[in-house]
């Protein structure tokens, strides 16, 4: 990287950044107390040519500081010992011959002790350097220094490992780098893609290879929100994992049979199953927790058995950067593979002068992992940061985070409806407590036994939120600007639009966005015939994803209306989410009218999920007549019944299908068990204060504008802005 650039960056560094001296001290010190547990013997040796000894790391980095800094910078430096050059330059050709890397760990002389000697030299005379008026090239340079060093904290502790496993009696390094296990179950996390940008923004510190920024196109993805487990990795190795030649790259094969791989580097089998050696020691396998030390070639066949892949880096970095809220483990615990080769950016250049040679030299051959690990010094790593490696190496803290495609045009197509349905069914049906989203009881069926509902008596929602509506439609309508777009999420049969239409003449266009294809069709078509200068541009797709405005939005002011208090049908923090996203495509100037249920006599909410005619349970079934249907199932809809109870703790009507007995379903060629008296939870209907609603939609960035609410039983509408 050039000079000027490093410098501007280093103009832009944050505060911890400006005090060099402080993270000079810091960071040194932290390499003196990752070896701090390390007896000199332990520092001396090396295990293998990948490994260096702790003691060559802590002059290595040093020497860097010596080499770049302290030699060109500091006036009079005397340099500690001539033969260091030889001894602790690793790669940097420019700099001059170096001792061969294999024999690290025969290089006896100097010993631990004047190594720690020519430590405290070069910090001194760093002390020195960083307190003078040194030119602004010396910052960067040290911050790079910084950096690597830390690189190399991470490094002494992966070496370490690696030689205290080969002890026959098991010792341990110590305690304070597990990863930890995954705190939830694992789900996919739903990516758009398109033209996405990645690469350092160049704020802040990033090394050379992390730019140019530059766009990328992605298809739609899926994310996993975790790191493959141990008990996951443990059935693909039950599953015949490192036998099957079917599941392997061609490479990745030729290695399991040479080095006879057959379980995760550092997994010992025994009479008691399997234990793994970490820094804490030979210890029982904790199946939640991340698989370790497994190379790209067992990533990806482990990918290819769970049908999936790896991610490439640009998904992983796209993911991290826009939805880090969505994953967990992702800096923390173990290096994540990925699908991409570590080659540089378009218009990728390597720095002149020795310092080029950090990076750009060693994009061949190697691939990239994202993400960081549990021994990877705080603050060092960050989501365009790329660690490289080997396919075949394995002693980093390496493990896997999986990857998807989405179906092409995402849920939009009718194709990848069918695939999103199938997907959230089966991996629904695999879960505990068992649960599919209640977006898809609405196919042509449900869109009809809904409307039904809506007319039932006990089913009060559908009435008390209309005679609302009546009431306070032309206070809307004054809200509402001249030719603007009406946006509707979940319009079903689009009934209550017309009150709005009705009352607001002015407006020049109506969006409603549907799952349900026949109901949108149907609606689209009957507001077309009855309001003919009206723009009606219709969109099939789920609202809860990101998704483009209408064409017909370009130039309008925008009204959300979501009513139906189908918000309720979301958790809390996918109504946040969902509210948020509402807001963006809204815009600055947009407005949003929200319709909610409020909390009541619990007989009351019940039977209206319950009714005597038994309308909704028709409706609840339909999802598994649908998944019959459209999966092939072979569920029994008469082995199932309709359940529909209040949860005070959650504030939420929960429907539910049980099973009547013992049974297994099949489901799209899978085998499902049920329990006699086990659910499937098909629906959560959230009723709400006025606070719940004014609180979540102040978190999505909405302020409020006006609220109504209608008499018993009580309904809400509000206008936020
Ligand atoms: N707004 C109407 C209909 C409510 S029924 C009313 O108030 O009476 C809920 C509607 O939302 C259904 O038409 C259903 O197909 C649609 N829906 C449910 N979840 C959806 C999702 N995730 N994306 C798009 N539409 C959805
Ligand atoms: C669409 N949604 C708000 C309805 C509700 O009340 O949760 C769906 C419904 N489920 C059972 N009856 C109606």
């Amino acid at each position: 990287m050039a000079t000027d650039q490093w410098t501007a960056r280093l103009a832009r560094a944050d505060e911890e950044e400006r005090n060099l001296l402080e993270r000079f001290r810091a960071v040194r010190a932290v390499s003196l107390a990752r070896a701090a547990p390390l007896s000199a013997e332990d520092q001396q040796a090396q295990s293998m040519p990948d490994a260096s000894p702790t003691k060559w790391h802590l002059a290595h980095v040093t020497w860097f500081f010596e080499t770049f800094l302290l030699t060109p910078f500091l006036p009079g430096y005397r340099v500690f010992d001539p033969a260091f050059g030889y001894l602790f330059n690793s790669y940097y050709e420019a700099v001059g011959p170096r001792h061969p890397r294999p024999a690290r760990g025969l290089v006896t002389r100097p010993g631990l002790e004047r190594v720690l000697a020519y430590r405290a030299h070069v910090d001194a005379a760093m002390e020195r350097l960083l307190t003078s008026d040194a030119p602004a090239e010396v910052a960067e340079l040290v911050v790079l220094g910084l950096a690597h060093e830390e690189q190399h904290q991470e490094l002494i502790l992966m070496d370490v490992l690696h030689l205290l496993a080969q002890s026959p009696v098991n010792p341990a390094y110590g305690p304070g780098f597990e990863p930890g296990v995954a705190p939830a179950p694992l789900e996919w996390i739903e990516l758009h893609g398109g033209c996405v940008t990645i690469g350092t923004s160049g704020n802040g510190f990033a090394f050379d290879n992390e730019g140019p920024r530059h766009d990328v196109l992605l298809r739609p993805y899926r994310l996993a929100s975790r790191l493959v487990t141990n008990r996951e990795w443990l059935a693909f190795m039950e599953d015949g994992g490192y036998a099957r030649a079917d599941l392997w790259l061609s490479d990745g094969w030729a290695r399991v049979r040479e080095e006879g791989w057959d379980a995760p580097l550092y997994w010992r089998s025994g009479e008691a199953g399997w234990r793994a050696i970490g820094l804490t020691g030979l210890q029982p396998l904790d199946l939640d927790a991340p698989v370790l030390h497994v190379s790209y070639y067992e990533a990806d066949a482990h990918a290819t058995w769970a049908g999936k892949r790896l991610p490439t880096e640009a998904e992983w970095e796209h993911g991290a950067v826009t939805r880090p809220e969505a994953f967990a483990q992702l800096s923390d615990a173990a290096w994540q593979w990925t699908a991409s080769a570590y080659l540089g950016y378009p218009g990728f250049k390597p720095a002149r002068g020795a310092v080029g040679e950090y990076n750009g030299k060693f994009m061949m051959g190697q691939m990239t992992l994202r993400g960081g690990a549990s021994i990877t010094p705080a603050g060092h790593a960050r989501p365009t940061y790329r660690n490289f490696f080997y396919p075949h190496q394995r002693w980093m803290f390496s493990g896997v985070r999986l990857a998807e495609d989405a179906p092409a045009g995402g849920e939009a197509s009718e194709e990848g409806q069918a695939e999103a349905f199938r997907h959230d069914v089966l991996e629904g049906l695999a879960r505990r407590p068992k649960s599919v989203p209640p977006k898809w009881f609405y196919d042509a069926k449900g869109s009809e036994l809904f409307e039904a509902i809506t007319e039932l008596p006990e089913y009060y929602p559908t009435r008390a939120e209309t005679a609302l509506l009546s009431r306070i439609a032309p206070e809307l309508a004054a809200r509402i600007p001249p030719d603007a777009i009406l946006i509707e999420y979940g319009s079903g049969a689009s009934a209550k639009t017309r009150l709005i239409l009705d009352a607001a003449p002015q407006l020049g266009a109506y969006a409603p966005i549907d799952i349900s294809v026949s109901a949108l069709e149907a609606a689209a078509a009957s507001i077309r015939r009855d309001y003919p200068s009206l723009l009606v541009e219709p969109l099939a797709r789920d609202f809860t994803r990101s998704g483009e405005a209408p064409a017909a939005a370009a130039g309008r002011r925008r009204v959300g209306f979501f009513p139906g208090s189908t918000i309720g049908n979301f958790d809390p923090a996918e109504a946040v989410r969902l509210l948020a996203e509402a807001r963006r495509l809204m815009g600055e100037d947009g407005l949003f009218i929200l319709g909610a249920d409020l909390v009541k006599e619990v007989r009351v909410m019940t039977s209206a999920y319950d009714d005597v005619a038994g309308v909704t349970a028709a409706f609840n079934k339909n999802l598994l007549a649908r998944i019959d249907r459209e999966l092939g199932g072979d569920v029994d809809l008469d082995t199932f019944d309709h359940r529909a109870v209040w949860n005070a703790d959650d504030s939420r009507i929960e429907m539910h299908l049980v099973s009547r007995a013992r049974q297994t379903v099949r489901v799209a060629g899978h085998a499902f068990d049920f329990a006699a008296g086990e659910s499937l939870h098909t629906e959560n209907s959230y009723k709400f204060t006025v606070e719940d609603i004014t609180g979540m939609a102040k978190r999505a960035g909405w302020t409020l504008l006006e609220r109504w609410i209608g008499p018993p039983p009580a309904f809400a509408v509000f206008l936020f802005g």
